[in-house]
């Protein structure tokens, strides 16, 4: 077992164990004309970090540890889209309309694919959920144990929606989660740190964060 150095105390790291999630880094997320955008958000916050998420995925791939991606994202039919979520509020362009990216958040349109700066690699294993957690209705629960997985570290967009929705999900199937704090980003910079002290509050009541250079170096080392 490796020593990380996290919040509220350090990351017991099981690199026999770990997994990287990396939550929804898609164009609908960081580009103009994508689902973020329409929702009235300023994109280019995701578009900051995609470096630094660049950096944690290459480092796991170089240390051989497994690297999951999600994508939040609907059948051309919209048979998995609930009214509710389609209906909700007044975008500029609702979910399975025309875009200039495609149809907004259909799977296979240009406009949902994960940016191509951190693009999946042959090997590594992409969740379309059509969620914000990357636990409900997909196979992802399955597929981590039959890899024996137990420990998940997460990078992404959004902290305080998708990420913070699936590191819950996966705290309470008893999933050790850690979040990446550069690794992340949330159109409200005050919902992203309000995202990680609730995370790791209360003695790590929903998990761990820690920096990414003190992760970088736990898997390196371990
Ligand atoms: N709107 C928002 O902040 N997020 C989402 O709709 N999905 C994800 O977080 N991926």
């Amino acid at each position: 077992m490796a020593e990380l150095k996290a919040e509220p105390f350090a990351f017991p790291l099981r690199r026999d164990a770990v997994a990287l999630v990396v939550i929804d880094m898609q164009r609908d997320f960081a580009e103009e004309g994508g689902f973020g955008a329409s929702l009235g958000n300023d994109v280019s916050r995701v578009t900051r970090i995609v470096p630094d998420v660049k950096r944690l995925i290459e480092g796991f791939r170089a240390a051989g540890l497994p690297v999951i991606h999600t994508m939040e994202c609907h059948r051309p039919d919209l048979s998995d889209l609930p009214p509710a979520k389609r209906d909700r509020g007044a975008p500029a362009l609702r979910i399975g309309d025309d875009g200039p990216m495609g149809r907004i958040l259909i799977a296979g349109e240009p406009g949902t694919a994960i940016l191509p700066e951190l693009a999946p690699v042959d090997g590594e294993i992409v969740i379309e959920k059509p969620g914000k957690g990357a636990f409900y209705a997909t196979p992802l629960g399955d597929i981590l144990k039959d890899k024996g997985i137990a420990q998940l570290v997460f990078a992404g967009v959004t902290t305080e929606v998708c990420v913070q929705t699936t590191m819950r999900e996966a705290n309470d199937r008893g999933y050790e989660c850690l979040l990446v704090e550069e690794a992340t980003e949330s159109y409200f910079p005050e919902f992203k740190a309000a995202a990680i002290a609730m995370i790791r509050a209360q003695g790590a009541i929903v998990g761990w964060t820690a920096r990414l250079d003190a992760v970088l170096e736990a898997i390196a080392d371990a």
